[in-house]
């Protein structure tokens, strides 16, 4: 339900904070923007909260219902992702195969640039932010040109601003982009929305939450 998922991202921007992940200043997106908050997955940075991690994605993966026959990390990011969230969900039940890419091809031993499980069926793409979707496209064409099929995306923080086409802004969001044009299932642990929601009831959270609303207010999505 609406209330388990915003109960869930509430937990989880929390736990974000704690982790140092989530943060509030100024930085610059891949995009381009100047960003009143980041959030930088690379600090899940030891064994306890990587699992923690992992068990958020499972969770809201195992809520939203999707379906698919296995998980390929996007490489750099994706790689610690995948696998250990393919390790939560295998303790919970789900064992499935899993997948992910070098950057750099290799040109011996086991050749090529895929590694783990052949790329095969409905492929769950596991990622950890959306803004304005070029890494989530890079993947779906990999995924696509391997043969199988990019069928859902599951990511930690979906920002909700305007992807860009060809360097502009568009009117919808990465995230809507992704479901509503490629028709791929997506389900986020935590969304612009809820962050906004969490740091609104938070009295010492206010100058962040006027910063963040500016921030959606110029780059973010209908
Ligand atoms: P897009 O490719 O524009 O969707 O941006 C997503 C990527 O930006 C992520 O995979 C990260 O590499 C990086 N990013 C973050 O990690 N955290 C943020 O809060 C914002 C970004 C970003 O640069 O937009």
């Amino acid at each position: 339900t609406e209330c388990e998922e915003n109960a869930l991202a509430k937990e989880f921007v929390q736990f974000a904070i704690d982790c140092g992940v989530l943060r509030f200043g100024e930085f610059k997106t891949k995009a381009g923007r100047l960003s009143p908050y980041f959030f930088n997955a690379g600090l899940f940075d030891d064994g306890a909260r990587l699992g923690r991690l992992a068990q958020f994605y499972a969770r809201a993966i195992l809520a939203s219902g999707i379906e698919f026959d296995m998980i390929f990390g996007p490489a750099y990011k994706g790689i610690p992702l995948g696998s250990a969230v393919a390790v939560a969900l295998a303790a919970a039940g789900h064992n499935k195969p899993f997948a992910y890419n070098r950057k750099e091809a290799k040109d011996h031993g086991e050749g090529g640039s895929l590694v783990g499980a052949p790329l095969k069926g409905r492929v769950l793409i596991v990622d950890d932010v959306m803004s304005a979707g070029t890494a989530v496209r890079e993947s779906i064409a990999l995924i696509r040109s391997a043969g199988a099929t990019p069928h859902a995306v599951a990511i930690a923080l979906d920002r909700q601003e305007k992807a860009t086409e060809n360097g502009q802004d568009a009117p919808w969001s990465a995230v809507q982009y992704v479901r509503e044009k490629l028709g791929l299932k997506v389900c986020a642990i935590a969304s612009l929305a809820q962050l906004l929601q969490y740091l609104e009831q938070d009295p010492q959270s206010l100058p962040y939450f006027k910063a963040v609303a500016a921030y959606r207010e110029r780059y973010g999505a209908a």
